[in-house]
């Protein structure tokens, strides 16, 4: 049988793509050159200068975490940045992201979501979770790659993800809302995903994941660029933000729901 489907750009070893889909993740070093990392890194400040109104409780686009210390809201993220960052943008699109995906997949990926965790010092880490989520047509192709700006140390709070148990699948309730994971329902001990500015993690939307607070003197930047595979929706960028954004809102207090923006 012939097929005219393009092979895949074959940029993963063998041995990378096997050790995906058995661990749930994979970590490739020096995807990024320092120059591009700096770029990007510079576009994200320049955001958050030149959009200071942005970072408000009641702006969809941004979340805060309690500081480890006092509890304060702490600034966290922008979800998304790539409307904001002509950089950013170029990155979701980048062939070296876009063909090692291919090679994951088989097949080509779509940009489903993305976002750029700031996590400032003091910051507190994420509860453990897996990304995936019960809402019609989740796509569960849905894979995040992290792109280290700053370094990810056991200091400055990495991502913690939890190998080979992607395999048993989504682990909580489908009901449509955000879970947390028992730690003790899982059979595995947590990897660090120990990165240097322009290192790469992938991670599948069912492997648990966390991370502890920033306990360095450091910003741990990290762009969260999220995909899916073309034959599992297509395009769903749009989609998923219009059907985020629904979801906020109905989580919000009614009372608060009015004052709700996205800027
Ligand atoms: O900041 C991290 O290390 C993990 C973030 C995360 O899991 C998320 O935003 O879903």
């Amino acid at each position: 049988m012939t097929t005219d489907a393009p092979a895949p750009p074959g940029v993963l070893t063998a041995e990378q793509v096997a050790f995906y889909r058995a661990e749930g993740y994979v970590v490739l070093r020096n995807v990024f050159e320092p120059a591009e990392i700096a770029a990007l890194a510079a576009d994200a400040d320049r955001v958050l200068r030149e959009r200071a109104d942005a970072v408000h409780p009641d702006n969809l686009r941004v979340r805060f975490k309690p500081h480890r210390a006092t509890g304060e809201p702490v600034f966290e993220v922008l979800d998304p940045i790539a409307d904001l960052s002509p950089v950013a943008r170029r990155m979701t699109r980048d062939p070296r992201i876009l063909d090692a995906l291919h090679d994951l997949y088989g097949e080509p990926a779509e940009l489903f979501k993305e976002k750029l965790i700031y996590k400032p010092p003091g910051a507190t880490g994420a509860t453990l979770h897996q990304d995936w989520i019960a809402w019609p047509g989740f796509p569960e192709t849905f894979l995040t790659v992290l792109v280290a700006l700053d370094p990810f140390t056991a200091d400055s709070g990495a991502t913690e993800v939890f190998p080979r148990c992607h395999l048993n699948g989504y682990l909580s309730a489908k009901d449509g809302q955000h879970h947390y994971v028992e730690l003790g329902d899982l059979p595995a001990e947590p990897v660090p995903l120990l990165l240097d500015p322009g290192d790469v993690a992938v991670f599948a939307c069912f492997t648990p994941h966390r991370s502890a607070p920033n306990t360095s003197a450091l910003s741990r930047r990290g762009y969260f660029i999220s995909y899916n595979a073309r034959s599992d929706g297509g395009q769903q960028y749009d989609k998923h933000y219009r059907e985020f954004h629904a979801w906020l809102r109905a989580k919000a207090p009614v009372e608060k729901r009015s004052a709700l923006f996205f800027r």
